[in-house]
């Protein structure tokens, strides 16, 4: 089916239902909580008479600018609503265990699509974020939808955190001009960085020790490894940690960069970023996935660590000697 098909039967489904709930992923980042609560403000504004709500188990404080989740309602709400699950690829990564209640469910997301586990499934690995497929679920049907202010600071937002500012080359001229377009409702740009790219000075202090202390494989893969031990000594949590990923983003021939993180539990997240070659295969191998060039994954022991390392190391040796150009 196309793109303007599945838009239509969820915009039918939109109208059908008095409930809607939405839900979407665990540890939320800006394009989770932004495309999901700029979609409920849409539909709030678009029908007034509808209860939308968006109900999930976490939260990240950072993004409080974007509004409030809303308590969470009855066993028979469910079942009386449509459900619709953003930026989540998998079940198991909804943050809400009450979503299988729904009396429909509708999956809305740019991740690989490994799990198609919605009654209607509008995936679009072409787009950079959750929030600019809303955005462009908003354009094609202009006319019956309303935009405020709300939901432009939360879907703009969106756009933002999931492109890294614009630039990567998922983003085309249709995502530059919508979320321009965000602007016109008076949405402040300053304003929102400082929200989400202020840091504390510990997180500096850290990224100083990254950027002395990084490691390099020998076909040029970037690493870092955070133990709990680093994590209490620069006083950062291990979220905070992993944010620091991209500090790693622009060193010359370093395709690939990945960061590590000790967690309480022993275990070891791992996040993966790349210019031009893939990295979700390698991320799938380790309980993980996400994006073609950005993947998150789980390793149990130094020993896996160093097997998934030896792997992405592989990988942009292969890529290399097929890319010569590139260099
Ligand atoms: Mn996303």
């Amino acid at each position: 089916m196309n793109s303007i098909d599945i838009k239509t039967q969820i915009f039918n489904k939109i109208k059908e239902y008095e409930h809607i709930i939405i839900l979407r992923h665990q540890r939320p980042d800006g394009d989770c909580i932004g495309s999901a609560l700029g979609l409920k403000a849409l539909l709030r504004e678009s029908f007034p008479k509808k209860k939308i709500y968006s109900i999930a188990d976490d939260w990240s404080e950072y993004l409080s600018f974007l509004g409030n989740d809303d308590a969470e309602v009855s066993i028979e709400i469910y079942k009386k609503s449509l459900i619709i699950v953003l930026d989540t690829a998998t079940k198991n990564r909804i943050s809400n265990n009450n979503y299988s209640f729904g009396k429909e469910l509708i999956k809305i997301d740019h991740h690989i699509n490994v799990e198609p586990y919605g009654d209607i499934n509008y995936v679009r690995e072409d787009m950079p974020a959750t929030a600019a497929m809303i955005l462009d679920f908003y354009d094609s049907f202009r006319d019956e939808l309303k935009m405020n202010y709300t939901a432009a600071v939360c879907l703009f937002t969106g756009v933002v955190t999931d492109t890294g500012r614009f630039k990567y080359s998922s983003v085309n001229s249709n995502t530059m001009k919508l979320a321009g377009e965000m602007l016109d409702y008076g949405i402040d740009i300053e304003k929102i960085y400082a929200r989400l790219y202020l840091r504390d000075e510990s997180s500096f202090k850290l990224k100083g020790y990254i950027y002395n202390k990084f490691k390099s494989t020998e076909n040029g893969v970037a690493y870092m490894f955070f133990s709990r031990r680093i994590q209490k000594r620069f006083g950062v949590s291990a979220s905070e940690a992993s944010a620091l990923v991209n500090s790693l983003d622009s060193i010359k021939n370093k395709l690939m960069w990945i960061i590590f993180v000790e967690q309480e539990d022993k275990t070891i997240r791992v996040r993966l970023r790349s210019r031009f070659v893939r990295v979700v295969e390698i991320a799938q191998k380790y309980n993980g996935g996400g994006h073609a060039q950005a993947s998150g994954a789980t390793v149990n022991n130094k020993k896996e660590l160093k097997a998934l390392l030896k792997e992405a190391d592989q990988t942009l040796k292969a890529f290399k000697k097929e890319h010569q150009d590139l260099f």
